[in-house]
């Protein structure tokens, strides 16, 4: 606490009005033992050095000026709480996991690789060469993660035959250190016969935390489904592209933090027009993507009915507002996307399947909405 604020509380000549005091006080108190849990997150380890530095200081910042306002007589002093703020920002310094893979220890040699495991192999190499000299001692122990280029963060894993190794968007808190280390443990039990005679035929591994979850993707026919599909899973986009009939489904691993799920991905393809087929397609889908495009407000108009005809035939299902062709001149004002989603309690992502933008997100909400996170 300080000095302002004790003066503050503790009365005296203080020019605000009376009343205002003892509720400004129990809000301040609030923040304070939010501070002391934080503090005891990061000693647990269940958060990250981002966030506790930066909700940290957004909690500091409220304090100051919440105080500052009293302390200049301002009534209005709940105009600076900033309350629900501190979810978003655990959100957004919260270590997202891009891909995993895989290495044999002996040979230095990759079994496998799940999600986008994309970094230079100048850089990683001799990362994984030292860190493969150090393994032996360090079994059992030696989890590491790193800082590299761009911000991210690579994590290693180590076990009696293999690697895991991790990358992640962000450092990585120690408590989802563990849950790697879980994996690997599960992954090379399972492994075990496979793994303890080598050549390994990375084709016969098991990897027993991924799931296949079957997720849609719905809304208006040309508002771009099949294409960031496309871009999701094959990393292209064509246009002039003949629209895509008869292929239902395609699948793609998803890293999730602690773990790597697999969506089965179902394009409402060619069916936007007939009702009557699409209830059977929507079954057993555990999350859907409502896309519209960004430049047509009527396709935005539809999702609501989207929605009701989808929740009808798969209960339970969670949805994500996709607004797509960010690249072009927006026309739907986003401030109604928002609302719309949050309405559903649905997550809102911007995308534009031309440049990629977003699409990696849109794909993760969808993963996580399915596995139920
Ligand atoms: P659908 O599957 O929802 O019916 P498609 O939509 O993926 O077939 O895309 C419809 C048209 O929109 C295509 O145009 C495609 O190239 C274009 N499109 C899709 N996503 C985007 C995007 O993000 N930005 C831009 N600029 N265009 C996009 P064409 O003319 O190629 O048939
Ligand atoms: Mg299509």
């Amino acid at each position: 606490m300080t000095g302002l604020l004790r003066r503050w509380l503790g009365g005296g000549t203080s020019p605000e009005p009376e009343s205002a005091k003892p509720k400004a006080k129990e809000y301040l108190a609030r923040v304070q033992a939010k501070i002391a849990k934080l503090a005891e997150d990061f000693a647990a380890g269940t958060i990250n050095r981002a966030q506790f530095q930066e909700l940290y200081s957004h909690y500091q910042r409220e304090i100051r000026t919440i105080e500052q306002m009293i302390e200049a007589g301002q009534g209005d002093w709940q105009s600076a709480v900033t309350e629900g703020q501190s979810v978003m920002i655990r959100k957004r310094n919260l270590a997202r996991a891009e891909g995993y893979a895989v290495y044999e220890n002996e040979s230095g040699m990759p079994l496998a690789t799940l999600g986008s495991f994309q970094i230079d192999s100048a850089l990683l190499v001799p990362m994984l060469s030292s860190y493969r000299a150090a393994t032996a001692e360090i079994f059992g122990a030696g989890m590491r993660s790193t800082a590299i280029e761009g911000g991210r963060w690579l994590c290693f894993v180590p076990g009696q035959h293999t690697t895991l190794m991790a990358l992640f968007t962000v450092e990585v808190a120690p408590k989802q250190m563990e849950a790697l280390e879980h994996i690997h443990r599960v992954f090379e039990s399972a492994n075990r016969h496979r793994l303890a005679s080598p050549p390994v035929d990375p084709t016969g591994l098991i990897f027993p935390h991924e799931y296949t979850l079957k997720v849609v993707i719905a809304g208006d026919g040309n508002v771009g489904k099949t294409s960031l599909v496309r871009r999701y899973c094959e990393g292209k986009f064509e246009s002039s592209r003949v629209m895509t009939i008869g292929v239902d489904f395609q699948t793609k691993v998803v890293a999730l933090p602690g773990r790597a799920v697999k969506l089965s991905i179902w394009d409402v393809a060619g069916q936007e027009r007939f009702q009557s087929f699409r209830a059977g397609f929507y079954r057993g889908s555990r999350a859907v993507a409502l896309v519209f495009d960004v430049t047509n407000t009527e396709s935005f108009a539809h999702l609501a009915r989207w929605r009701e005809e989808i929740a009808k035939a798969a209960k339970g299902a969670r949805f994500v507002v996709v607004g797509n062709k960010l690249d072009l001149p927006r026309v739907q004002p986003q401030d109604l996307a928002g609302r719309f989603a949050a309405d559903l309690g649905a997550p809102h992502v911007g995308t534009s399947a031309a440049t990629g933008d977003g699409v990696p997100e849109m794909f993760e909400a969808l993963a996580r909405l399915a596995a139920g996170e």
